[in-house]
């Protein structure tokens, strides 16, 4: 069928606007100002345009979650990054996807004429992606050099990192506890502090799933952020964590363990396989809750955890779980 190779279908999101801290100078990425972002995915959608069902389409809900995660996230200095940022990341959010154009307008742009409007628009198609899989962005320069990869193969400096723990299926406060002992076991990695256990209320996927237990620790480590997630996913698997639609894993759906890298130092990373920060962290009142108990003054892509942890959506379900007598 060589027109689905050439879907002709687009679903368009236009005029998503957040506030964002990138710029080239210092008061922009303290300041924070207004971006707005245009986006055109290239998606066959006959299949949906028929079934009416949403499982045959690419849902924008995610889209939308992603691009205001990237305007919310880690500061750029330009924002022909944040569009490359951008139009990565929902490539890599659904193979549907056949190409996307993303356009982002900085309306408040330090300039000192009169105008309307400047923006960057970046048009990528899976081709770009599979040209250069594992770009990963250098962190800014201000964040040094990226920890844990030594060319030569050595480790680097201990780089600090934030895992998120979340668990929903079988003895669940045993599982939290076993997996920081195996983190604890693990060379190169050392357990610096735990969050208390909060139990959660499911945030997405099948509505019918029992609660979360979920658990933030912060670790140093000299491990590469690859290196941790093979870690992090050999853990996950030793609790008999079903992983891909293939092996039954429902998105979002009832998980026996569940380990996130929340963040790894500055680095900011956007590889087929590991997206740091994480792009939906900043959404999460299950991560950012109990992230503040254990550390009242965290801060994500340089915002307050606190602050973000009181507008998500989920914060009112974040609770401290009670011990048994
Ligand atoms: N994890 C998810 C999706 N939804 N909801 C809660 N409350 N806790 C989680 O850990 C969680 C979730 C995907 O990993
Ligand atoms: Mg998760
Ligand atoms: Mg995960």
């Amino acid at each position: 069928m060589s027109s689905r190779s050439r879907p002709r279908d687009s679903i368009r999101l236009t005029g998503l606007t957040a506030t964002g801290h990138h710029g080239v100078f210092d008061f922009e990425k303290r300041e924070g100002q207004t971006f707005r972002v245009d986006v055109e995915l290239t998606v066959d959608f006959r299949a949906a345009g028929r079934s009416d069902d949403l499982a045959d389409t690419v849902s924008y809900v995610e889209i939308a979650e992603l691009v205001q995660a990237g305007i919310t996230g880690a500061p750029f200095d330009l924002i022909e990054a944040l569009a490359e940022h951008l139009a990565r990341a929902i490539l890599r959010s659904d193979e549907r996807i056949a190409a996307t154009e993303v356009t982002v307008h900085k309306p408040q742009a330090p300039l000192p004429q009169s105008f309307q409007d400047v923006s960057v628009t970046a048009r990528r198609d899976r081709a770009d992606l599979l040209a250069d899989p594992a770009a990963e962005l250098a962190p800014n320069p201000a964040a040094g050099q990226t920890p844990g990869q030594d060319p030569a193969g050595a480790p680097g400096p201990e780089v600090a990192a934030v895992l998120a723990l979340g668990s929903n299926l079988g003895e669940s406060a045993v599982t939290l506890a076993s997996a920081v002992t195996a983190l604890e076991g693990t060379q190169r990695v050392r357990v610096l502090k735990q969050s208390p256990v909060a139990r959660t209320s499911p945030v997405g996927g099948p509505a019918d799933q029992p609660d979360f237990l979920n658990q933030v620790i912060e670790i140093a480590t000299t491990l590469s952020p690859q290196e941790l997630l093979r870690r992090t996913q050999a853990i996950e698997a030793e609790h008999h964590r079903a992983r891909g639609a293939e092996n039954g894993e429902i998105r979002w759906g009832p998980r026996t363990l569940d380990i996130d890298i929340i963040s790894y130092g500055q680095a900011r990373i956007s590889s087929e396989t590991l997206q740091v920060p994480h792009p939906r962290a900043a959404q999460r009142g299950f991560v950012l809750v109990p992230w503040t108990w254990m550390d009242p003054q965290a801060h994500l892509a340089g915002r307050p955890v606190a602050e973000l942890a009181r507008d998500t959506a989920d914060f009112d379900t974040v609770q401290p779980l009670e011990h048994a007598p």
